[in-house]
């Protein structure tokens, strides 16, 4: 009997490191877009702070069939989107902003179109830098348009100089 608590108090000491590293990383803002009825895929969006230096690797959803994070950008006026094979970069204390026309948590092969004002589950796989992976698991609330409004705001200004560390 005494192993076998250890080994349990084992198990749960493991399960509370992995949510401990998972919380490095702060997430605001998330949604995903609604879809219609047949569309296939869609993006999940969000602003991801992490302590320390860590890199967004992958993302599941039980919605999804397929799900990868994505970069969009122009190319000779075209845009064009890929998966970022390496993760995405999440430099401590930096605000990374996850966004239409950016980069986003692509959600492919939809089992079911998004209906606005409901949530989906969906889980971020991070490393950080000495390659330990961390999950954290999210409600992302559908959406057509950002929360907060401010949907055409290009230059989505912040003031970045508010989220400085503290000395
Ligand atoms: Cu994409």
């Amino acid at each position: 009997m005494k192993l076998r608590t250890a080994l349990c108090a084992t198990l749960v000491a493991l399960s509370l490191t992995s949510i401990a590293s998972a919380q490095n990383v702060e997430v605001k803002d998330a949604w995903a877009r609604a879809t219609v009825q047949g569309q296939k895929a869609t993006g999940a969006f969000m602003t991801l702070t992490s302590k320390t230096n860590a890199k967004l690797v992958g993302a599941t959803s039980s919605v999804a069939g397929v799900t990868e994070v994505h970069e969009m950008k122009m190319d000779n006026g075209v845009m064009k989107m890929r998966a970022l094979e390496g993760g995405l970069e999440l430099p401590a204390g930096k605000a990374t902003s996850l966004k239409p026309g950016g980069y986003h948590v692509m959600l492919m092969d939809l089992k079911l179109p998004l209906q606005k004002d409901t949530t989906i589950p969906l889980t971020l796989v991070f490393k950080d830098a000495k390659g330990i992976e961390s999950k954290m698991e999210l409600k992302v609330p559908v959406a057509q348009t950002p929360p907060g409004g401010g949907a055409d705001m290009g230059g989505h200004q912040h003031g970045d100089t508010a989220n400085k560390p503290k000395q």
